[in-house]
């Protein structure tokens, strides 16, 4: 037997019978990662976790495989939820995750085994939590994993997974909710319209600060368009750089992976981002021109992400010194780089306009104000809403 068949083994046998486990899966790079981590989360019958960048986060939740709480990050808003869901092991597949709130919530429960696999030497622990490190392919290691599991005993009073599903299914209600009422636009709004919305075949590029949050948090998982759970997802997490974003979208519209459209067509890539983040790459632009980009622009004239920091209290120092504050428009620099433009108010006129223009097979800038004080308010409404209810 071979040490790694061996340690596989110690594995199986370490998570036999744990009940109150959870399946973490940070980023993952193909459709075929993402589908040995449903069959894995099946076979242990774990509630899924899956972050952003899993290419899980969009597929249909709560169905037998599907992941219990794509809505993780609001569900773990409730100090209740926190203590009474606690896991006893987890396993993490893939790279890094966006959500802050599950990272507190694992260092302060500190579940053990905790196994993170992910084809990268490098330790993902910054809290000093995991106890198994496996460099490993992530559907190799899945399916390996599952050969050697048991069956999940049937437990009667059993209420670990349904927890976690009762738990996203109200925070589900709360976004439906607010998403039906809504009669201007937001940024939470945005992440999930455009989630609603994408064009079949295509990919997501999520700005640093918060584009890769909000969509984190509020994209609306659905299986509508048949292509979950596939779409890939991706987002700078190494640094979190706000630096060539613009230029990514590019790469990803052209760039060979495993879901590439067929043929020479090039793949539709929503890129949603904040207006640092475009200015930052503006030159970028010119890349666009032949690839079907949508950029997304979210303008709320500054660092939106400083809001939600201790510093914002301080106003003498905040302003002039963190949240870069400007009144640029896009719309000369998308006459600049021949990119049609548009800016809708309303998110029917949003709705209208993404759908059109990301199915185009041309690129576009859409750009939406909003405002950082009451976009912080607002998620703070919302997490409110979340933890009652
Ligand atoms: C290259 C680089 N420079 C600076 C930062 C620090 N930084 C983090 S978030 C942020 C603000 C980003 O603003 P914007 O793109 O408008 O997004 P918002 O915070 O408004 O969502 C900055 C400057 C960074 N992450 N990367
Ligand atoms: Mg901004």
């Amino acid at each position: 037997m071979t040490k790694r068949e061996q340690r596989l083994d110690a594995l199986a046998d370490a998570l036999a019978g744990i009940r109150r486990g959870l399946v973490v899966c940070g980023r993952l790079d193909s459709g075929a990662d993402a589908r040995a981590a449903l069959r894995l989360t099946e076979a242990l019958d774990w509630p899924l976790v899956p972050d952003a960048t899993a290419r899980l986060r969009l597929a249909a939740e709560g169905s037998t495989a599907g992941p219990a709480a794509p809505y993780a990050d609001l569900v773990l808003a409730s100090g209740a939820f926190r203590e009474a869901c606690a896991p006893e092991a987890v396993i993490h597949l893939g790279g890094r995750t966006v959500s802050k709130r599950l990272r507190l919530f694992l260092k302060k429960h500190r579940p053990a085994p905790c196994v993170v696999a992910r084809p990268d030497a490098r330790r993902l622990d910054p809290d000093h939590r995991v106890s198994d490190h496996v460099e490993t392919d992530v559907a190799p290691f899945c399916n390996a994993l599952i050969e050697r599991l048991d069956a999940p005993a049937e437990r009667e009073g059993d209420d670990w997974g349904r927890s976690w599903k009762r738990a996203n299914a109200a925070v589900a209600r709360v976004l439906d909710d607010f998403a039906a009422g809504a009669d201007g636009l937001s940024e939470p709004l945005v992440a999930r319209l455009v989630s609603r919305h994408r064009p079949p075949g295509g990919a997501f590029v999520l700005g640093s600060s918060m584009p890769v949050r909000d969509f984190n948090r509020y994209a609306r998982p659905d299986a509508d368009t048949g292509d979950a759970p596939r779409t890939p997802v991706f987002a700078n997490r190494g640094a979190s750089g706000i630096d060539g974003t613009v230029a990514t979208a590019a790469g990803v519209c052209t760039g060979r992976c495993e879901i590439a459209p067929e043929g020479d067509q090039q793949r539709p890539v929503t890129l949603l981002l904040g207006d640092l983040a475009v200015l930052h790459d503006l030159g970028a632009l010119a890349l666009l021109r032949e690839r079907p980009v949508t950029v997304v622009a979210l303008n709320n004239g500054g660092g939106g992400i400083f809001h939600f920091l201790p510093i914002a209290e301080r106003e003498e120092v905040f302003e002039p010194h963190f949240t870069t504050p400007h009144e640029r428009s896009f719309e000369q620099a998308a006459a600049m780089f021949d990119l049609p433009y548009e800016r809708p108010t309303t998110p029917e006129a949003f709705t209208a306009a993404y759908r059109e223009r990301s199915r185009s097979g041309a690129p576009a800038l859409i750009e939406v104000r909003t405002d950082r004080r009451e976009n912080r308010a607002l998620h703070e409404r919302l997490e409110s809403r979340c933890r009652s209810g």
